[in-house]
């Protein structure tokens, strides 16, 4: 429709674009001008079905009124208030909104703009919070290999994606790494979580016996491994690593940027699991993505640690400008309203059988080797081009675009993770565009 055509700047090379391949990029840009419920508009008038929820994070879909007006209203009222040593009333309305969504464990919310932040503040806190209360030589922090915990330096140290790490220097020292759980000689085409794997939750007993567990703050994990490609908790391996951090006075944070608010058709992963970890980090769908924001949420008995001294004390020295920021915390309520009014995570669950069944069907198209799912989540992997691995799934992702869908990529794994509204009307168009680029992939 001629109608929808936007104008784009012709002069793209200020702008150095994060994770893009810039070069390619400028010479060939695709463009996003709108966007509305399940679909964007690109600058040459397409309706593009998105199957990845931005970047995970529209999880209630596009320009959804209440959040749009929430945000309007909330610039118009009180657009800034300062973070530190003054409040305002919707950041504390939107932590008791969290506290009420999050298990029975969570009751107290500290505010961050992205989940890059939430993992750095998470990793402070545990530390601080051995430290408060007289355990202060557990400082060190164990990740897990292939683990994605944003891009700051505590999140690549403990992180696990060699790319992001490689480039950076010597990062945090005190770092240790669980293996991750990939098997695909034995759980490849598993639908759900998979049933081999349990067993590697026992290394961590081997980190513990190297470094001694008083000297060990925290074990941090994405409960369902999003970035690096949809890898799936082994059954019974998330219950065991609870077992042994707690047996050894060790904190559990679950990393839930991707799975927290209805991805996996609960509120939380934690939820999901039924593995209550001490502390949870989220960002992402807290506001839909319309505006940053992230959020730690942790048990009494951590915050409790630090309510001691005297009262004029700062406890926590950590906390950012817009910790709370007033159109973020409009924006966080009105998204965890349209959740809740429209049954969001509800959807979700009804729909995973559906989105299962879908996704499966792919299976014996070339190159698929592998195909992987949990609630409204799918990766398939595709066997990697010899000498050009990433090569066979980037053109996947260029042809999918072409074809009016959009999906995410990682090495040589399609990742699918759709707003939450999506219909199955819509799943039908999603897996029916890609099943005709997996057909015409070389
Ligand atoms: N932790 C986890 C588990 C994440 O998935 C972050 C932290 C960092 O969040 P911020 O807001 O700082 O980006 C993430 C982010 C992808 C993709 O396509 C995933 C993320 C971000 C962008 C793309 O897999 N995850």
């Amino acid at each position: 429709m001629a109608s929808d055509r936007k104008s784009v700047p012709n002069d793209l090379s200020a702008f150095w674009m994060p994770f893009t391949a810039n070069r390619q990029f400028k010479k060939a840009p695709r463009m996003f001008v709108a966007a509305d419920g399940m679909y964007y508009t690109t600058a040459d008038g397409r309706k593009v079905l998105d199957g990845t929820a931005g970047l995970w994070c529209c999880n209630a879909g596009h320009n959804r009124p209440r959040i749009t007006e929430a945000v309007q209203k909330q610039v118009a009222e009180l657009d800034y208030a300062p973070a530190f040593q003054m409040g305002h009333p919707k950041a504390f309305e939107l932590a008791n909104a969290l506290r009420d969504m999050a298990p029975e464990p969570f009751e107290h919310v500290f505010y961050t703009n992205s989940g890059s932040e939430s993992v750095e503040t998470a990793l402070k806190i545990a530390i601080a919070y051995h430290r408060a209360r007289g355990e202060g030589s557990r400082t060190r922090l164990i990740g897990r290999e292939r683990g994605y915990h944003g891009v700051n330096f505590g999140g690549i140290s403990v992180g696990g994606i060699v790319n992001n790490r490689r480039h950076f220097g010597t990062l945090l020292t005190g770092v240790d790494h669980l293996p991750h759980t990939h098997l695909p000689e034995k759980n490849a085409f598993t639908r759900g979580q998979p049933e081999h794997g349990a067993e590697l939750a026992d290394e961590l007993e081997d980190i513990v016996a190297l470094h001694g567990a008083e000297t060990i703050a925290a074990v941090i994990v994405e409960p369902m491994a999003g970035s690096t490609g949809v890898l799936l908790p082994p059954k019974g391996y998330l219950e065991r690593l609870r077992e042994i951090t707690k047996r050894h006075g060790i904190l559990l944070i679950f990393d839930e940027v991707i799975t927290g608010f209805g991805r996996l058709g609960s509120s939380f992963a934690a939820e999901h699991f039924n593995v209550m970890p001490d502390m949870i980090t989220c960002a992402k769908g807290l506001t839909n993505g319309v505006i940053p924001m992230g959020a730690v949420l942790t048990t009494n008995a951590i915050h409790d640690a630090f309510m001691q001294g005297p009262e004029h004390m700062i406890e926590l020295f950590h906390g950012y400008t817009y910790s709370g920021n007033p159109v973020a915390s409009a924006a966080g309520l009105a998204t965890l309203e349209t959740y809740r009014e429209e049954g969001l995570f509800e959807n979700a669950a009804a729909l995973a059988p559906y989105w299962e069944d879908a996704l499966h069907s792919l299976r014996g198209l070339p190159h698929v080797i592998d195909i992987r799912n949990m609630g409204l989540i799918g990766a398939i992997e595709l066997e990697p081009i010899e000498g050009a691995s990433t090569k066979r799934a980037f053109q996947a992702f260029l042809d999918a675009y072409e074809k009016d869908l959009l999906i995410r990529t990682t090495g040589d794994i399609i990742a699918l993770s759709p707003p939450l509204m999506i219909s199955k009307g819509e799943i039908d168009e999603l897996f029916g565009k890609l099943s005709e680029v997996l057909k015409n992939l070389e």
